[in-house]
């Protein structure tokens, strides 16, 4: 009786976030509830969908039950996006088309999208966790949420705005583009939250200077960016132009969307929702599980995917894990800011490069406007790597090879890489409403 009632007092002391009950679960409880749901995850996997069966099989379980611990993941084979490519478009759904609810896809640079579906369950767990993750970085019930996410196959309008819907906070389905009204929406409904890519962000904060508006005096006072990586520098950069509190939020379609994972207000890493994932990292190279704290290849399980179970996906995602208990009370795992995709490394002479990494050395620089562009070209055998930057409109054209010098010293002895850097005029580069695209690469295919 005491130790219950001890647990309770722990629990009730705790409480914290919009779901309390799961949020702050100590850890053992929350281990466990992912055993239970992992079983059940497995076993739906093995029923439903032949290629999980079979490749469950080779890896030795002669039924779903023979996983017994969370430590039996390890004998489990990854999934990877091309698995989603081969067996387009609804080959490794777990439920037939008239049980689906809705479908989305990624583009993708080459070859066919991948698609991903699921069934109203999973659309209502994925309002949740979008509902929890708009109350961990601020936002309240009642707050205008104005979501500049893309509404259509890209998860992040819809995701958002059922979010936002779930929390009880009107939304503007504003969507991506015409930068100008967005300003004038922003200012005139009074939108406290602000949903963007934290590019899209930027440009919407340009706009808004340009047109003599100062978006600082507005309600703004959370923002929720995401869908790219972007640095602590770009962090700052937004927060002083538009007056808001920023958070990271991560996710990706093939695991659910925006909210998988996000920052609370200690911003010491983003939660990830481990009562409905299981997140481990991984040697990219061996695939070996790494130890807490150490960087590598973030690998996600959904708990409770019902059209789309994933098994040990491999996100290509480059982070690492910490556990260890969070400021604010809760207990799920925080996964650290994402420097980049392993498909994004540069190497730039026998250097890794991320283009995050060099976004932060620009950002803030004196005379240099938060825009860039890193482009890739091939001279002969030698790969060439050359940036483009934006100069501030302050500055005159004369200042231009100043601005070039610094910023080339400053590459090279933050990152240790040399680049021809051409600073532009203000403008010259283009502007994303989504995710940016940092690299421009010409090389011969
Ligand atoms: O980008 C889902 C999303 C929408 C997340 C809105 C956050 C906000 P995908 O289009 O499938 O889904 O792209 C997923 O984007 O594997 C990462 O490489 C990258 N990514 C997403 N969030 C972050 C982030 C959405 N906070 C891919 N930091 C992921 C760094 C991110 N990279």
């Amino acid at each position: 009786m005491v130790a219950v009632a001890q647990v309770t007092q722990a629990r009730q002391s705790t409480r914290v976030g919009l779901h309390p009950e799961v949020e702050a679960l100590p850890r053992e409880e929350l281990e466990r509830l992912q055993l239970q749901r992992l079983q059940a995850s497995l076993c739906d996997a093995w029923d439903h969908v032949p290629w999980h069966r079979e490749r469950l099989r080779n890896a030795g379980l002669a039924q779903p039950q023979d996983l017994r611990s969370l430590a039996d993941l390890q004998r489990l084979p990854f999934t990877v996006k091309n698995d989603l490519r081969d067996h387009y478009p609804f080959g490794l759904f777990a439920r037939p088309i008239e049980q689906l609810a809705r479908v989305h896809a990624s583009s993708g640079t080459t070859g066919k999208p991948t698609v991903v579906g699921y069934t109203a369950q999973d659309l209502s767990n994925w309002a949740d966790l979008m509902a929890r993750s708009l109350y961990a970085a601020g936002a309240r019930r009642g707050d205008i949420v104005h979501n500049a996410y893309g509404y259509g196959l890209f998860t992040g309008g819809l995701g958002a705005h059922d979010g936002a819907t779930r929390l009880g906070a009107p939304v503007v389905p504003v969507s991506g583009g015409a930068t100008e009204r967005q300003v004038t929406l922003i200012m005139d409904f009074g939108a406290r939250v602000l949903c963007a890519t934290p590019s899209y962000a930027l440009a919407i904060a340009e706009v808004a200077e340009q047109q003599g508006v100062d978006l600082r005096k507005s309600a703004l006072r959370v923002g929720l960016f995401g869908a790219e990586p972007w640095s602590e520098a770009m962090r700052r950069e937004i927060e002083a132009r538009i007056g808001l509190r920023a958070a990271d939020i991560y996710g990706l379609s093939e695991i659910m969307g925006p909210g998988v994972a996000c920052e609370c207000e200690a911003r010491n890493g983003l939660h990830g929702w481990e009562d409905h994932f299981l997140f481990e990292v991984i040697d990219p190279d061996s695939g070996a599980a790494l130890p807490e704290g150490q960087a590598g290849e973030l690998v996600i399980t959904t708990l409770t995917k019902e059209a789309l179970p994933m098994l040990r996906y491999r996100t290509r995602d480059i982070t690492r894990l910490e556990r260890a208990p969070c400021a604010c009370g809760r207990t799920h795992a925080r996964i650290l800011r994402v420097t980049g995709r392993n498909d994004d490394m540069l190497i730039i002479r026998g250097v890794n490069v991320y283009p995050s990494q060099i976004e932060a050395v620009l950002v803030g620089r004196p005379g240099i406007a938060p825009h860039y562009q890193i482009v890739l070209e091939r001279h002969g055998a030698l790969d060439q790597v050359s940036l483009e930057v934006e100069a501030l409109p302050a500055f005159a054209a004369d200042d231009y090879p100043r601005l070039a010098t610094d910023v080339a010293h400053h590459i090279k002895s933050l990152i240790g890489i040399s680049a021809d850097v051409s600073v532009m005029s203000p403008g010259t580069i283009a502007r994303s409403q989504g995710k940016a695209v940092r690299v421009r690469d010409l090389r011969p295919k």
